[in-house]
């Protein structure tokens, strides 16, 4: 059986993309991941006593549980999902962003570049390492056009600039020792176990406790939206079929400003919640001091999935926006439970 370590899977994206191994696949998965605030055991739960999936609480950072995952699950497959990935966090506190997405992706790269070396002939063919990065590397669109796999970078916030570190560590680990990396650029995903400090879980759960939902500055920032299973489906067909040192952009085509994407959750809420005292819960929409170098739009062309792999979505944006909301109506309890924390909805990311 091949064996994948995953990292970051008890995260949004690493434990839907877990989900989708073990429902769609027949591989092992090693799932390292430090339970920081943005991940939680609850969204590994159905997982429980499956012989699929083993989790480690742990740090990609650290060298000897790296190494020693590698060499005992005889890993065929490194898929780096762990990251700091909140961009307001990265202004109000960058030395995590630095420490783990830059320092720890090196740490990962060159543990695996070392067991890459000592496999056999067979086994470094078939090894990949893909590293899951995001459209935010490539700075700020205009009103038309779209980011492509040539697009220079130009990161402007400290997230995207340790993520940009990253993707160019993984580059250079191509080009200078043959690892057979792989990266892909996505862009916004939304869907199920989405921590709610990001703009969609957010105004759902503050929406559902009557509380003004917050839009940076005039609310016509535009983000593309991606179903965040479409997301598991393009990294494991990349992996599976992706040309070694190859970058693949990921994204919807489904552009939307900000103030649609909250206009269009507080109608649904309407639909959906007859009886809420907030309706109409647009009324509850605010305008509110922007984001400190927000950037204005961003955009993916992913005519290369689609042309190379035969990628494409498979959700809407409107369709996938009604089923994550009924998600978080139907899981109020998980939203409680990661609400836990030291987080509780405020706002963030404003310089010290
Ligand atoms: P998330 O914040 O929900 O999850 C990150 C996970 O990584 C958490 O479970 C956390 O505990 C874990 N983690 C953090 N530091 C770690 C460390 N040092 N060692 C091991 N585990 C650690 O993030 P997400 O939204 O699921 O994003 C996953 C990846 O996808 C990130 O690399 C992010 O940059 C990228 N990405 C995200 C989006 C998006 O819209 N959310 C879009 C494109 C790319
Ligand atoms: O309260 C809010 N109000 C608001 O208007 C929040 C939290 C956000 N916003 C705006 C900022 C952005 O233009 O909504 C948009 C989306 O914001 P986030 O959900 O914070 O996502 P974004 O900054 O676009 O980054 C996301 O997509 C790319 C992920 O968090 C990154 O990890 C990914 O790389």
């Amino acid at each position: 059986m091949r064996s994948i370590l995953v990292t970051g899977g008890a995260g949004f994206i690493g434990a839907n993309f877990v989900h989708f191994l073990i429902a769609e696949t027949a591989v092992q998965v090693i799932n390292l991941d430090k339970l920081t605030y943005a991940g939680n055991l609850d969204t590994l739960a159905p997982l429980r006593g499956n012989g699929r999936h083993v989790f480690i609480e742990g740090d990609i950072g650290d060298r000897d549980l790296v190494r020693r995952l590698l060499r005992d699950y005889r890993v065929d497959a490194v898929v780096n999902f762990a990251a700091e990935s909140h961009v307001d966090r990265s202004i109000e506190g960058p030395a995590a962003f630095i420490e783990t997405n830059v320092v720890g992706t090196f740490n990962l790269l060159d543990c695996a570049r070392a067991y890459w070396a000592g496999l056999g002939v067979a086994g470094k063919a078939g090894f990949r390492f893909l590293q899951v990065s995001t459209d935010e590397v490539y700075g700020s669109l205009g009103p038309t056009g779209s980011f492509t796999e040539t697009t220079p970078y130009a990161p402007n916030s400290p997230y995207a600039a340790s993520k940009a570190a990253a993707d160019h560590l993984v580059r250079a680990w191509h080009h200078t020792y043959d690892l057979p990396v792989l990266t892909t650029n996505c862009s916004n995903n939304y869907g199920p176990y989405q921590f709610p400090e990001k703009l969609i879980p957010l105004v759902i759960l503050k929406a559902l406790r009557g509380e003004r939902l917050p839009i940076y500055g005039d609310g016509s920032n535009v983000r593309d939206w991606l179903y965040v299973t479409d997301h598991c489906r393009a990294i494991w067909q990349v992996l599976e079929a992706g040309r070694p040192g190859e970058v693949y952009g990921v994204g919807g085509a489904s552009e939307r400003t900000n103030l649609q994407v909250v206009t269009t959750l507080c109608e649904l809420l309407d639909e959906l919640l007859p009886h809420s005292p907030y309706r109409p819960h647009g009324q509850l929409k605010e305008f509110v001091a922007d984001r400190p170098g927000h950037d204005r739009r961003y955009a993916i062309d992913a005519h290369k999935l689609r042309s190379e792999l035969g990628w494409k979505p498979q959700e809407h944006f409107e369709s996938g926006l009604r089923r994550t909301l009924v998600w978080y109506l139907e899981h109020q309890i998980w939203c409680e439970r990661v609400m836990d924390g030291s987080y509780r909805g405020e706002r963030l990311g404003f310089p010290p």
